[in-house]
């Protein structure tokens, strides 16, 4: 594979943009007039991310770790953004919310950068994902430090990757330290790209100061890539002349030794003068092109406006998904089905309805079509690319639906049970709900992460828990709780409708009751309660399994005289404020039922926003029915006190009743 003498320049030429803007970004953050956020520079690293420009075609997805900025600036993204991010201001390419970790130009198809060290490994892989399901050719690549390869999510990435031959160049920018360790410290091997054995896709080591070694070993993965072959793993061998801009942490004589001795910039330099391509005249006007562009650049950033403070409490959520094109209730006529079949015809009809949309998570297909059969039949119907059987990787699984949707797919990825969460609350808490508002609106997260509660199967500590309330507390993600089969299936196709990522719990204890379900296209809006019985003395409110319990227990207590309104939220982020209040003051009488642990559960909050805004109206104090703060058991006599039902939902309402 020849480089054109233009394309050599080229490299030359964006690699001496990224060593002068970094080499300035430095300057100017330790003269004190940069004064946002950290700073890791790529100095001394410029020949990996400018051999890989030409290596990528511009339709390829980049996706890279903390140290990415080079990445940004090779791939051709926004100068002026990147300054003006850097500045902090309102033209910031991140309008301010990134800074120099965090740069994403989407026009560039690229994300370069994550201050979590290694979720660019499952990210990039969900981008290669997506590539692979569009069927364009384009390919993925992933960039990260030798440290970061340490992390499950570099593992999971590539053998999930592998397994389903993605389209991935898996690139370790191994620049010899990790922080303050030297990678003899942290690794028991001298190449990363031993690893790729155990993943059996190849794995090379590269000169990282060399562009052209680079560039060879990226081409050559590339096309197999493009070729259906799948990932590879390649590994540059580099150094970084400095950890961060704040403090140099390295060793002096190792720095100088790599600065004067083995400077990318200047040994390719003089080899492209050995060649005949490169004299000192057009050096020279190379130099002065690029300190042209960043003159203009830094002026611009300079010259633009800081934001105003209240300009950061915007763009938590995309602006489209305020308006989901959620239709009203049909009047159309029902039929009973069970919990599951409605969630099942809501996948096949959103999967009809949109090409983009795709399943997977572990043994979605299979045998058995997953634990609970939701998925009955859709890979026979949609094949096993749309309906995809995936690696144990929760890791891998969220992360590549995060990444997936990042790059214009609509992954609907299946995490088995509830407190699997935990093992991605990385690529949930910190990725998909953070993108959309760190990227300054760039980047939608439209995924969907389905799981179900376990609560009442009698599966013991590790498997019946709760962790909604920890999804619910974190910006940037939507929580859905249906409670019965209208429900399910009309929350779960507006769930895959909406632009922002949505954690969507169904109970497992309810995936064979039986309930009306309206004909056709139903959609239920997010964000929106639902009043299932209105009632004056009263008002529960609760979601999920206890919404039934609530229901049965009114009928009860009607006999009684005791009218009791039942507030079913179906939504646990956004709460739906407006009717949650407007209840509560019209009884006067507030019991909150969840099944989670009372400390800090959902619950928790609708008592505080009620205590807040409506302490006025009530007419005695809020009740909380939920779990004591202690681990489920494995034993049905064990459990009998941690179960919240009907029993407590009676002792509740009688004791707000008061
Ligand atoms: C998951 C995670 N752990 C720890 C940190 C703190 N941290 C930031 S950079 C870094 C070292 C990363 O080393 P390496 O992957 O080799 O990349 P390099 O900085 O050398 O380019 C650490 C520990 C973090 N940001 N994320
Ligand atoms: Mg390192």
């Amino acid at each position: 594979m020849s480089l054109s003498n233009t394309d050599l320049l080229d490299i030359y030429e964006r690699m001496l943009l990224i060593r002068e803007s970094e080499a300035r970004t430095v300057d100017l953050f330790r003269s004190g007039e940069l004064q946002h956020g950290h700073v890791l520079p790529c100095l001394g690293q410029e020949a990996i991310p400018a051999a890989f420009s030409r290596a990528l075609r511009d339709s390829d997805y980049v996706i890279t770790g903390h140290r990415g900025s080079g990445h940004y600036i090779a791939r051709g993204g926004d100068l002026n953004g990147l300054w003006a991010e850097l500045y902090g201001k309102r033209t910031g390419i991140m309008k301010g919310r990134g800074g120099h970790m965090h740069l994403v130009d989407m026009k560039a198809n690229t994300i370069a950068g994550n201050a979590i060290v290694g979720a660019q490994w499952v990210l990039g892989t969900g981008a290669g994902l997506a590539a692979s399901l569009e069927g364009s050719g384009a390919i993925a690549a992933i960039f990260g430090g030798e440290g970061g390869t340490n992390r499950g999510t570099f593992h999971e990435g590539l053998n999930f990757a592998a397994v389903k031959k993605l389209p991935i160049i898996f690139v370790c920018e191994y620049n010899a330290w990790m922080l303050f360790s030297p990678a003899s410290d942290v690794l028991p091997i001298d190449d990363i790209s031993q690893r790729a054995a155990s993943y059996g896709i190849p794995g090379l080591t590269v000169d990282g100061n060399d562009p052209l070694a680079v560039y060879e070993a990226a081409a050559e993965m590339a096309a197999r890539a493009r070729e259906g072959q799948g990932p590879a793993l390649l590994e540059c061998k580099t150094f970084k002349w400095t950890d961060s801009a704040s403090n140099l942490r390295l060793p002096e004589e190792q720095v100088a030794d790599w600065r004067n001795n083995r400077d990318p910039i200047e040994l390719y330099r003089a080899r492209l003068e050995r060649l005949g391509v490169l004299d000192a005249a057009q050096d020279g006007q190379i130099r002065q092109r690029v300190d042209e562009r960043l003159d203009a650049a830094i002026a611009f950033a300079r010259a633009s406006e800081f934001p105003s403070p209240e300009e950061g409490l915007d763009e938590v959520y995309s602006v489209v998904s305020r308006d989901s094109g959620v239709t009203p209730p049909p009047t159309a006529a029902s039929r009973t089905m069970q919990y599951v079949a409605a969630l099942r015809e809501a996948l096949r009809e959103e999967m009809i309805r949109d090409e983009r949309v795709f399943v997977m998570g572990e043994g979605v297909g299979g045998l058995q079509d997953g634990v609970f059969n939701v998925t009955q039949g859709l890979q026979q119907q949609f094949g096993e690319q749309r309906v995809m059987d995936t690696p144990l990787s929760e890791a891998a699984i969220a992360g590549a639906g995060v990444g997936a949707a990042m790059f214009g797919r609509r992954p609907v990825a299946e995490i088995m049970f509830n407190n699997l969460l935990a093992l991605c609350g990385d690529e949930i808490h910190n990725q998909a709900g953070k993108w959309f508002y760190m990227s300054g609106g760039q980047v939608t997260v439209p995924v969907v992460i389905r799981t179900s509660s376990w609560m009442r199967m009698v599966s013991g500590p590790h498997h019946c828990g709760v962790l909604d309330a920890w999804m619910a507390s974190t910006p940037g993600i939507k929580v859905v709780a249906p409670s019965c089969p209208a429900d399910a299936k009309g929350l779960l196709k507006a769930s895959i409708r909406d632009e922002d990522p949505v954690v969507f719990i169904e109970h497992a204890a309810l995936y064979y009751a039986d309930g009306p379900v309206p004909e056709g296209d139903h959609l239920v809006p997010l964000g929106k309660a639902d009043v299932k019985r209105q009632g004056q003395d009263v008002s529960v409110f609760t979601y999920g399994v206890l919404v039934g319990d609530a229901l049965s227990v009114a009928e009860e207590l009607a006999a009684e005289g005791i009218d009791v309104e039942v507030v079913d939220l179906r939504t646990l982020r956004p709460l739906d404020v407006e009717t949650i209040l407007g209840s509560a003051e019209k009884t006067g009488r507030v019991v909150v039922a969840y099944e989670g642990y009372r400390t800090g559960g959902v619950g928790a909050e609708i008592s505080a926003l009620i205590a807040e805004h409506a302490i006025d109206f009530l007419d005695g104090p809020v009740v909380r029915v939920a779990a004591p703060d202690v681990p489920h058991p494995h034993n049905a006599i064990l459990i009998e006190p941690i179960t919240v039902g009907k029993k407590a939902l009676i002792a509740g309402i009688r004791k707000a009743l008061d």
